[in-house]
């Protein structure tokens, strides 16, 4: 079976760590005590005869080191943000480092149920037309959407390369 490495990228408190907890009942995390991720949330699943092991990443600046170890070798990327918040320039730039390096990417535009969100066509004119999902992470909205969408594009990209 192949073995598919997704990595969940985005900033602080955006919904990570719900966005894998919304596809997966009880992922290994280790956080702090205020629930912030340390170094990753992990679990695994199985979809579409792909094996795929979900990492979601802290998105505090503090542990960059920790996010650039746990993001190494993905195939894919699901980036998450608050809709409500919006991208600053560290995200861009994480984002525009993650297409340079032709890896698969679908924005979540996150927190959709909370007021004054940004729409997801919004959102993709702040991210330059990335695939933008809407999603609610915290009762898993459009989570599976993500997953479906990311994991398609990176199937085209194993298919280019090794014919099954
Ligand atoms: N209203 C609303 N709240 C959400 C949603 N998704 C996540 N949250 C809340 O946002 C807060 C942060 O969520 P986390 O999943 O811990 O965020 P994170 O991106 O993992 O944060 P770090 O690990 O610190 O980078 C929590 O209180 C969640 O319940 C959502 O779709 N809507
Ligand atoms: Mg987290």
């Amino acid at each position: 079976m192949k073995q598919v490495k997704v990595v969940i990228l985005g900033p602080k408190g955006a919904g990570k760590t719900t966005f894998i907890k919304s596809l997966c009942q009880n992922p290994l995390s280790i956080e702090a005590k205020d629930g912030s991720t340390l170094v990753f949330d992990y679990d695994s699943i199985r979809y579409n005869g792909l094996k795929v092991h979900l990492f979601s990443t802290p998105g505090h600046r503090r542990y960059k080191v920790i996010r650039d170890i746990v993001a190494k070798g993905a195939n894919g990327v699901i980036f998450i943000i608050d809709s409500v918040r919006g991208v600053n320039e560290g995200d861009l730039e994480l984002l525009g480092e993650i297409r340079r390096k032709g890896i698969p990417v679908v924005v979540c535009a996150n927190k959709q149920d909370l007021e004054g969100h940004l729409s997801p066509r919004e959102v993709e004119k702040l991210v330059d037309g990335l695939p933008v999902i809407p999603t609610v992470a915290k009762d898993g909205t459009g989570c599976r959407e993500a997953l479906r969408t990311l994991l398609s594009l990176v199937k085209e990209g194993l298919d280019r390369v090794a014919p099954s």
